[in-house]
């Protein structure tokens, strides 16, 4: 690295916060261990008029900055490329609450801020963050918002950007743009807050954020249910959505093999429910309290095991029930990193087509690659499937993902599209779906996108070759 440029970015964070030598790694690989990439320095700023300065050296520089938060991203957008010359912003240090409105119902964070913390400093005012995810003890508001991320209570809440009512940005010009109004209400000019949300770090560096919060319910209560095909999970839903009306915070599903890897690979969880073809996972808050909220969450599971809809239930007596129920469904990413390098879908549909996408998709799947082992899983109530590959026993992880995901990927995203459906539901879009922004994005939306970032960033020294491929290529 140009020694100028070193020198102003210690001068602007403290040469303790500037690493540029030793083991790296927890920055430069990413949590599943895909991408292994090479920084020029990792700059870790405590405040935001630290970003600020640091933009402001890699601008005048003309060097990259790759923002970080907790580096549990799937889709390799928050790792430095190969280069060596690009600057890791890791916003871990910027982890200050800044203020809890209760009657607001608003909590203001620094983006380094783990997005289990703000759960519990809402839990401790009586309130919550309804924004739920395995990842949520390392993973950062920041991130949250620049992915955009969805998790297990979108079908109730909406996904990072409905509970986001304001952001503070550093612009790729070094600027401070202070939008963290508390609002919400705003129509003055463009939304400049939705389009920082899900920009995945090319934009420009959040680095804080005002957020939604809701009253705690008196009572959340989960059950599992056994589902004989996706027809049933979806009479299941319907039910579920007619009896449980608002209540109704979570509906996973969850395939019998993707269940089966959690067994192999964690063998000591308790498995509620015999093997199914399909489990789903129901949540349900409700503001009467417990003895109610059972009774309404019993009679469904009743009403439903009447009709055939289910073949069994299991209603958590407990919260250590409910919390088994629940690292069954977190463990499954788990399970797969264990299992080895995978190839990954997490695609939208309309939650009507999703049993006939899953049967064509899967058809088309067992007959170019046969052994090839599918996880699927996902956020069935709001129509976000991760329909994953696992390589046939044997193979090696990486192997496979090298040998065969262009052919996986061709198979899989030309079935979500002929199903009305997205290539990306939640984790975005990084290093991984590039080539498929390009491929398949409807070319209007894609220059409108490359104008916007032209625009804002000029430099293109903002988390370059992420997300969009470049203009005219
Ligand atoms: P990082 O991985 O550090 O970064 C992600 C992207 O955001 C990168 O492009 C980075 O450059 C950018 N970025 C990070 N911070 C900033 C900032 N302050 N300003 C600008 N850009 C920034 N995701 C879901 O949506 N739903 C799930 O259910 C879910 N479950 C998961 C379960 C597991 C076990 C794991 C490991 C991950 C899961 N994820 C899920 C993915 C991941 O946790 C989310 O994408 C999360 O929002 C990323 O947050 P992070 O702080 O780790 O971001
Ligand atoms: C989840 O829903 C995450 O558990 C991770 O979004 C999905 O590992 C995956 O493919
Ligand atoms: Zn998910």
């Amino acid at each position: 690295m140009d020694p100028a440029l070193l020198a102003r970015l210690r001068d602007a964070v403290g040469a303790d916060h500037v690493l540029t030598g030793g083991e790296l790694a927890a920055w430069e690989v990413d949590w599943r261990r895909r991408w292994h990439g090479k920084a020029a320095a990792v700059v870790r700023p405590g405040t935001t008029d630290e970003v600020a300065a640091v933009v402001r050296a890699c601008a005048t520089h003309r060097v990259a900055i790759v923002p970080q938060g907790g580096n549990t991203g799937m889709v390799g957008g928050g790792v430095p490329d190969a280069s060596g010359t690009q600057v890791l912003l890791s916003l871990q240090r910027m982890s200050r609450v800044r203020a809890l409105d209760v009657d607001n119902l608003t909590l203001t964070a620094e983006a380094g801020c783990v997005l289990q913390t703000l759960q519990e400093a809402a839990t401790a005012q009586g309130l919550r963050l309804p924004l739920s995810l395995a990842a949520e003890g390392s993973c950062t508001i920041g991130g949250n918002l620049a992915t955009n991320a969805g998790g297990t209570e979108v079908l109730r809440f909406g996904n990072a950007r409905q509970l986001c009512l304001g952001l503070e940005v550093v612009t790729p010009q070094g600027e401070v743009w202070d939008g963290l109004s508390g609002l919400r209400k705003d129509n003055t000019g463009y939304d400049l807050r939705d389009l920082f949300v899900g920009s995945e770090g090319t934009l420009g560096v959040i680095t804080a954020a005002t957020l939604a919060l809701v009253p705690r319910p008196a009572a959340t209560l989960t059950a599992l249910a056994a589902c004989a095909d996706l027809d049933a999970a979806l009479a299941l839903l319907r039910l579920a959505r007619a009896r449980l009306a608002s209540g109704l915070t979570g509906f996973e599903l969850m395939a019998r093999h993707a269940l089966e890897l959690v067994e192999t690979h964690f063998p000591e969880l308790p498995r509620p429910l015999p093997p199914t073809p399909w489990a789903v996972l129901l949540e349900f808050d409700d503001a009467q309290g417990e003895s109610t909220a059972r009774e309404r969450l019993e009679a469904l599971l009743a009403e439903a095991l009447e009709a055939g809809t289910i073949g069994d239930a299991a209603v958590a007596g407990s919260l250590a029930q409910a919390d088994a129920m629940w690292q069954l469904r977190e463990s499954i990413p788990l399970a797969q990193a264990r299992d080895g390098l995978n190839v990954k879908h997490d695609v939208a549909l309309p939650v009507s087509r999703i049993p006939a996408f899953c049967a064509a998709t899967e058809a088309a799947l067992r007959e170019a690659l046969p052994g090839a082992r599918l996880v699927v899983f996902g956020h069935l109530g709001d129509g976000n499937l991760h329909f994953n590959l696992q390589a046939p026993p044997g193979q090696e992880g990486a192997d496979f993902v090298a040998a065969r995901e262009a052919e996986v990927n061709r198979i899989v995203y030309d079935a979500v599209l002929a199903h009305g459906g997205s290539f990306s539901a939640e984790h975005g879009i990084g290093a991984l779906k590039v080539h498929e922004m390009a491929a398949r994005k409807p070319p209007v939306a894609l220059a409108l996108m490359q104008r916007i970032k032209a625009a804002l960033d000029p430099l293109g020294i903002m988390n370059p070759h992420r997300v969009l491929p470049p203009a005219g290529g």
